[in-house]
């Protein structure tokens, strides 16, 4: 097939997933075209199969807001014109959705077979895409797409619960690629961060608010002020690091926490964690949990939103209510403190990452696009 995925190009969520799923669908045969506007973060080689189309934005003095939903249309009308395409997957509903809707449109009889299908991922469901400014577009969209399909269980709900759907959503799960997030053993690469054998903490995120950063800072001081010796890796940047920097300042815990900035081989850090917190105060899925948990890392999330569809409570690690820095100091400890139990739940976490292995998943995608294109036929 002749697939247009479209996406945000950031280096976490539905950016990655869009770009990992555009990757494992040109390994089975097929053609993509990737639509953003900027490159993509994980779309890091070259290859013949996979080509990146970046949305022309021609500025003009009386926009102070260049319309980017209106050059987005007019890119997918083109794309589905000369480039013949037979799908368009778009990625986070707004304005993807919107723009995919309105390009169809342009094109009338020409583009009635070529099925839109939207992948709801999170915010775009349960913080903007509820704003009231974008509420009823949103709602449209979706109802507009030609499939629905969103990334867990609690989102499926949320979506209905929120807007007033009348299509069937589908919900495929987010997956990993088990090859590149597998637990390693680098002993050297270990010692740069812990050098005197400390366990290694990790948080990857973007650090919005909603990452809740201060709980994982907040978390690691007790665990050192019990007596653990330990090192946290801050990895990912955001509105909130400059916060969590100086509460470290506050705490004088600098010398024992790294913040690492962005990085584009997160798998490596992942690798030589003992330990990865999301203690979010909401989550539609948590793929930095999953890609944790694929590395043999265990869990210490919050128990909110898709989070406990993927981490599995006293299994694969622990879940805490919201903020709650005590229970996730306990678990934390009850982990550190007893080798046979970590090892025990990283071999866990490791079996439950491996039931969202990235081709089964893809495989899902391809049976839902087929369905898809055999409605409009
Ligand atoms: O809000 C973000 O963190 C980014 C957002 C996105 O859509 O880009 O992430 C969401 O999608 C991810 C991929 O499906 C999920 O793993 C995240 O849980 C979800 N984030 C939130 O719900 C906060």
């Amino acid at each position: 097939m002749n697939i247009a995925i479209v996406c945000y190009p950031t280096f976490g969520g539905s950016g990655v997933v869009a770009t990992e799923l555009a990757k494992g669908l040109a390994e089975q045969g097929h053609h993509l075209h990737i639509v953003s506007y900027a490159r993509p973060a994980r779309l890091d080689h070259v290859q013949s199969s996979i080509v990146y189309h970046e949305v022309d934005l021609s500025t003009y003095p009386l926009f102070e807001f260049p319309p980017y939903d209106l050059a987005l249309a007019n890119m997918l009308a083109t794309l589905i014109e000369y480039e013949k395409l037979d799908l368009i997957h778009v990625h986070y509903a707004i304005p993807h959705a919107t723009s995919a809707y309105l390009a169809k449109q342009i094109l009338g009889e020409k583009a009635a077979k070529v099925p839109v299908i939207t992948t709801l991922h999170g915010t775009d469901i349960t913080l903007v895409g509820s704003d009231p400014s974008y509420k009823k577009v949103v709602d449209f969209s979706i109802n507009q797409s030609d499939g629905v399909t969103a990334v867990s269980e609690y989102l499926r709900q949320e979506t209905y619960d929120r807007f007033d759907i009348r299509n069937e959503i589908e919900v495929i799960p987010n997956f990993v690629d088990l090859e590149r997030f597998k637990p390693g053993e680098n002993e050297e690469f270990r010692k740069e961060f812990a050098p005197n054998g400390e366990f290694i903490l990790s948080h990857v995120s973007n650090f919005r608010e909603v990452k809740r950063v201060g709980n994982v800072v907040e978390v690691f001081a007790r665990i050192l002020e019990d007596g653990v010796a330990a090192k946290l890796l801050m990895v990912g940047d955001g509105p909130e690091r400059i916060k969590a920097q100086q509460r470290c300042r506050d705490l004088k815990i600098c010398e024992h926490v790294s913040f690492l900035g962005k990085q584009d081989n997160v798998e490596e850090l992942l690798a030589i964690s003992d330990l990865f917190y999301i203690p979010s105060g909401s989550e539609t899925f948590g793929l930095a949990a999953l890609e944790a948990m694929s590395c043999g890392v265990p869990v210490i999330s919050s128990n909110v939103g898709g989070l406990p569809e993927v981490n599995l409570e006293g299994v694969t690690g622990y879940l805490s209510e919201l903020d709650d820095i005590e229970g996730m100091t306990q678990g934390s400890l009850e982990l550190l403190r007893d080798p046979s139990k970590m090892r025990e739940f990283s071999t866990n976490a490791r079996a439950r990452a491996e039931q969202f292995e990235k081709q089964r998943i893809v495989s899902l995608y391809e049976a839902y696009y087929d369905k898809a294109c055999a409605k409009l036929s």
